[in-house]
């Protein structure tokens, strides 16, 4: 056989084993990642008007479709849910989390305004690897709207591109968090907290709590095997909406949904806030090392060095030092 045909053959067998194989991604559950999720999983002081401030999962009415989950809130399950991740570097472990609501909503009529559907707001931890299982907790930062909050636990820890919002508060060693009714924003301190207060906290089952002044478990998912696995679904009547370059590859900012204005709630990856010049959207997800450093200033050691995201090697945006690509005119 000739050199080219040679070559032909064998671009045709690689495509072959490449159709046949079945691709399994790597998932989060059982790892020592999941621990440690579970280990710092935040308690949730979740302010509560009625049940729309319940947090659930996205799936929660049995189906993939974002421009169905204001329609389908009362009916749908109600059980609680986390959505988590984590992120290495050499020095530090960031962990991030995702609260979601079918509805953003106001204690006034949506026809006044301020209600949209889908709702998910997040928080990101930064832990120091110090040698122990898992690490020492220095700092937190929550997402609030148009706005990210940074609320340090490690005295090292200061203000960087945001100002302090407040010491962290802990129980157990977990983070407390305060999720405002209605709009469902999350800081590190009561604010916003309106009618009843839901308290959950990380279990094995994922419970639906019985009123508004209510103690509740909740489940934890990955963000990566339920939400990132389907990034792909973009478009009207599908998952996920809104489109933009991350590198080369095109993600999606935020969830489809259609009632009160057009996809209004963002995707773990799609956040616009605390950025200034120097950061790019979907960075505080996807590169967080780069965004909590211009947060916020953290003590050495302090790498820039990933050595576990997926996500930027999903999207060939790992170096092969670990390094991120994005911004470096490697791929763009
Ligand atoms: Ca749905
Ligand atoms: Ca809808
Ligand atoms: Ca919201
Ligand atoms: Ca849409």
């Amino acid at each position: 056989m000739r050199r080219p045909a040679l070559f032909l053959a064998t671009v045709m067998f690689l495509l072959l084993i490449g159709a046949c194989t079945p691709v399994t991604p790597p998932t989060f559950r059982g790892t020592f990642y999941e621990d440690l999720a579970r280990h710092y999983a935040p308690v949730i002081y979740q302010g509560a008007a009625t049940d729309q401030d319940f947090i659930t999962r996205v799936n929660f009415d049995g189906d993939w479709v974002g421009n169905n989950n204001w329609e389908n809130q009362p009916t749908g399950d109600l059980s609680a849910y986390v959505y988590y991740s984590v992120i290495e570097t050499e020095t530090h472990w960031f962990i991030f989390y995702s609260l979601f609501h079918p509805r953003d909503y106001e204690p006034h009529p949506c026809e006044q305004g301020g209600c949209h559907e889908n709702d998910l707001e997040s928080i990101q931890l930064a832990i120091l690897k110090d040698g122990s299982t898992y690490g020492r907790l220095q700092a937190m930062e929550t997402l609030a709207h148009n706005d990210i909050f940074l609320y340090p636990l490690d005295g090292a820890v200061g203000p960087g591109y945001l100002k302090v919002d407040g010491p962290l508060q802990v129980e157990d060693g977990r983070p407390v968090i305060y999720v405002e009714t209605y709009g469902h924003g999350i800081r590190g301190r009561p604010v916003g907290m309106r009618k009843g207060t839901v308290i959950y906290r990380v279990g094995e089952q994922a419970e639906r709590p019985s009123d508004i002044n209510d103690e509740a478990t909740y489940a934890l998912r990955p963000i990566y095997d339920d939400l990132w696995q389907r990034r792909h679904q973009v478009g009207p009547g599908r998952l996920f909406d809104r489109p933009f370059f991350y590198g080369l590859d095109l993600i999606p900012a935020a969830f489809d949904g259609d009632n009160w204005g057009a996809d209004k709630a963002n995707t773990p990856w799609g956040y616009d806030q605390a950025r200034d010049f120097k950061l790019h959207v979907g960075d505080w997800f996807l590169d967080p090392a780069k965004a909590m450093s211009f947060h916020a200033t953290f003590p050495q050691p302090f790498s820039h060095r990933y050595l576990f995201n997926p996500y930027l090697a999903d999207l060939r945006l790992l170096s092969a030092n670990g390094e991120s690509l994005r911004g470096k005119g490697a791929r763009e």
